[in-house]
């Protein structure tokens, strides 16, 4: 039988809408939703066929039976396993407190049932992924605008001119986000890209400033001066809604485009170019305030700066700029109801909002449990269930991650894969892939806000679960059920639903259902209320800051250089992987099997190295893999590049099983290497030595 689904991706975190095809409970066919993206879809989101049939995930819930890590599981029943968590997470709350529960997920719009576990079990220690993705662009963002990362969204359709500073989008892709910049070129637009190397997005740029590692900020800095120099600024704006201009003029006197030339490598005029470019296309500019921000000891203050050239621009809630998402309120209806508890009133143990005040509290700092686990102040952690989150291969240093786990007496991974976190794991809950379960209803707010809700497209293949099961499995062993006032899917959407009216039927048509018939502008004149600092004003002079005794304008400092014979890691993604989950897709596989290591020319020269040749990666406490070359001129000669991902550990997954090499296992020490006024972890602050490996064929030279 045939029939068609529409519903959400699950191959990344940005979850584009799909429709999906399906015959005989086989998916035959999936393309992006023909209302909402006009059919296109990524290589990864085609190859979820692939994820549906992979056996080489786990089938069925595993108890660990030998030491952790050495992968000996015990197959176990979905009764088994919950009984065995709840009896672990009892006993843990009773010997050490609830507070001693860590719940960590990719955050989004299902998050609140993973919070309400936490929170309902007593700890107020949920958290995220974030301190290695867009928390400095976050805590950017809420310093300056008063609302978080997600508080605007870009009109890139109608702009004039998109600048990214490593936002590497036609790589590190979101569908409608692309298709809005393919408009966007064919329209006339122009494209700035800033990058240590060449990439999909610069090769499509109209001007590309390739820069010195980790100096994005004296370009930023230059830019400002120039624009301010040149009173290319919205005056207007500024006077409305803007505090701390004048700081700014005056800060910025020291930072001309010829210094920041000096300091990034690019030239002088193309600076100055540049903004004349920008005086012509103002204020449909848009400056990208970046996104995986988390890789120096001053993104933070880049993304500032970003956001602070937006703010020149006045481009707020203004066509081809920064536009405010609209949510159910704006457009005069009632929303959807999401599981929720309130946080226990105990300090959390990551410090964030009573060691760290100037953070958001809400998901805290991953990367700081681990301290306390090795410290137990201000208490013991003891437990941390993972929900489609691998510590392990997205927070640096697995081996430093390791020692501080070995303090937990209980890991659990939730995941639809064997994850490097799962297979150190002491459980492994395997949730059903995205194609093969129903989601919670979620908001998606923007110009045109909607609901939409995930479906399944066909049956499960294995004893998996979906994990709105599996919370309301273990939250009825602990006696959590209160918070969780459903039994079935049915269930939990009718009473998501009840306040709008709105019945699940309503989502067939077209996999979701829009609030407003025409999309939803403010009055630019009108826009106090919308910036939550504590003056309501756009604040470049942060009063949080200054309290936690940190600058808002901090003076710039240079990179570090790299010791003698070492390079700085720089890493990025690839357009067919997602992270370390797709490496095992036969499919994802067959594009791109392992990643290389981009090394300048004239380096690989003076290394002995061609393209192709073996080199020996090696990090500071000696840790050596070996990987191929790729020799360009297109990759700035102080650091070296490889695409994250690679180099997984388990043995089951025989496609992934060591192909290419694994960058966070080349980022030792970083776990405590972390920006103290962004708060996410330095990625990019990593030195490595690379050499040729003695593992080469000897080249014959030819007579
Ligand atoms: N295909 C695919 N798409 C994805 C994802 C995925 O895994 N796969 N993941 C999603 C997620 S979670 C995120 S956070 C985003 C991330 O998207 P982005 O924020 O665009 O991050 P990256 O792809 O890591 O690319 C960063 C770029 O920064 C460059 N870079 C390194 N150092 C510097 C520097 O000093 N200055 C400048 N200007 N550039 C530098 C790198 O060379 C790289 O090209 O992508 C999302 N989209
Ligand atoms: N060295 C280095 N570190 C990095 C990065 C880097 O480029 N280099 N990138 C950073 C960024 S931007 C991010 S966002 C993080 C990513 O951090 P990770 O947590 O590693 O993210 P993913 O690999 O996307 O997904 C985590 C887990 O979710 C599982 N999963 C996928 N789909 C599902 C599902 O439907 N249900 C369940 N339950 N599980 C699922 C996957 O199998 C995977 O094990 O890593 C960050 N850390
Ligand atoms: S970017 Fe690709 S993988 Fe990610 S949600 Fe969209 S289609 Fe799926
Ligand atoms: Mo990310």
């Amino acid at each position: 039988m045939k029939k068609s689904v529409y519903s959400i991706c699950g191959m990344c975190t940005v979850r584009c809408p799909i429709r999906v095809e399906v015959e005989d409970n086989e998916v035959t066919w999936i393309e992006g939703n023909q209302h909402l993206i006009g059919g296109a879809l990524c290589a990864k989101g085609s190859a979820g066929t692939a994820l549906v049939k992979d056996d080489e995930r786990p089938q069925q819930p595993l108890i660990r039976e030998g030491g952790r890590g050495a992968g000996r599981w015990k197959k176990v029943s979905w009764p088994t396993a919950y009984d065995y968590i709840a009896d672990k997470l009892k006993n843990i709350k009773s010997e050490y407190g609830p507070e001693s529960l860590v719940v960590s997920s990719r955050g989004g719009p299902w998050q609140g049932m993973y919070k309400t576990f936490c929170h309902g079990f007593g700890s107020p220690n949920y958290t995220n992924h974030d301190c290695t993705c867009g928390r400095n662009t976050h805590h950017a963002s809420l310093s300056i605008n008063g609302v978080g990362r997600k508080g605007f969204s870009y009109d890139i359709k109608n702009a004039k001119h998109l600048v990214l500073f490593g936002r590497n989008m036609f790589a590190s892709l979101q569908i409608a986000v692309n298709l809005q910049t393919m408009d966007m070129l064919e329209n006339g637009g122009r494209l700035t890209y800033v990058d240590v190397r060449q990439s999909m997005t610069g090769l499509k740029a109209t001007r590309f400033f390739q820069v010195r590692p980790g100096t994005d900020y004296a370009l930023a800095l230059g830019m400002i001066h120039e624009i301010i120099k040149k009173e290319a600024f919205d005056g207007d704006f500024i006077d409305k809604y803007v505090t701390g201009f004048d700081e700014l003029c005056y800060f910025i006197e020291q930072y001309s485009p010829k210094w920041a030339a000096k300091e990034c490598g690019v030239k002088e005029k193309a600076i100055k170019a540049f903004v004349d470019e920008v005086l012509e296309d103002s204020p449909k500019v848009i400056f990208h305030p970046g996104w995986n921000l988390s890789r120096y000891k001053d993104s933070f203050y880049v993304s500032r700066a970003l956001h602070t050239l937006n703010i020149l621009m006045g481009n707020i809630e203004q066509e081809g700029g920064l536009l405010i998402p609209k949510g159910p309120g704006d457009c005069g209806v009632k929303g959807i109801r999401n599981l929720d508890c309130p946080k226990p009133d105990i300090k959390r143990g990551d410090g964030v909002g009573w060691k760290y005040n100037h953070f958001d509290k809400g998901p805290g700092l991953a990367h700081l449990f681990f301290p306390t686990m090795h410290s137990q102040d201000p208490y013991p952690i003891k437990a941390w269930i993972a929900m489609r989150h691998d510590p392990l291969s997205g927070m640096p240093d697995p081996e430093a991650q390791k020692r501080a786990f070995d303090n937990c007496d209980l890991l659990v991974s939730i995941d639809t894969h064997y994850s490097e976190f799962g297979w150190y794991a002491d459980v492994i809950l395997p949730e059903s892939t995205y194609l093969e379960r129903d989601n919670p209803i979620c908001l998606q707010k923007g110009l045109k806000p909607r609901l939409a809700v995930r479906r399944k497209a066909v049956d499960p293949v294995f004893d998996t679960k979906p994990s709105w099961e599996i919370f309301k499995q273990l939250a009825t062993r602990l006696d959590l059920d209160e918070h969780f006032p459903y039994k079935t899917i049915e269930d939990l959407w009718k009473w998501q639903l009840e306040p709008t009216g709105l019945t699940i039927e309503d989502f067939a048509e077209k996999g979701f259902v829009s609030l407003t018939d025409e999309p939803i502008m403010f009055d630019r004149d009108k826009l106090d209320g919308q910036f939550k600092t504590p003056s309501g004003k756009i604040e470049i002079i942060s009063k949080k800051l200054t309290d936690a005794g940190l600058d808002s304008l901090k003076p710039y400092t240079s990179p570090t250089k790299a010791p003698k014979g070492q390079f700085r890691l720089v890493y990025g993604r690839s357009a067919v992987h997602t992270h370390g989950h797709t490496v095992n897709n036969i499919l994802l596989y067959e594009l791109m099997p392992k990643n290389s290591l981009w090394i300048n020319t004239k380096v690989a020269a003076k290394l002995g190295v061609v393209s192709g040749d073996l080199v020996d990666v090696i990090a500071a406490d000696g840790f050596k893999q070996r990987i191929e070359a790729h020799v360009t001129e297109f990759i700035h000669p102080e650091c070296v590049y490889t695409v994250h991902g690679f180099g997984k550990q388990v043995p089951l997954q025989s496609r992934s099983y060591h192909a290419g090499l694994s960058d966070q296992k080349l980022m030792v020490g970083m776990l405590d290497n972390w920006d103290k006024a962004g708060g996410a972890i330095n990625l990019c602050e990593a030195f490595v030595t690379v050499r040729r490996s003695a593992r080469n064929m000897k080249r014959r030279v030819e007579l």
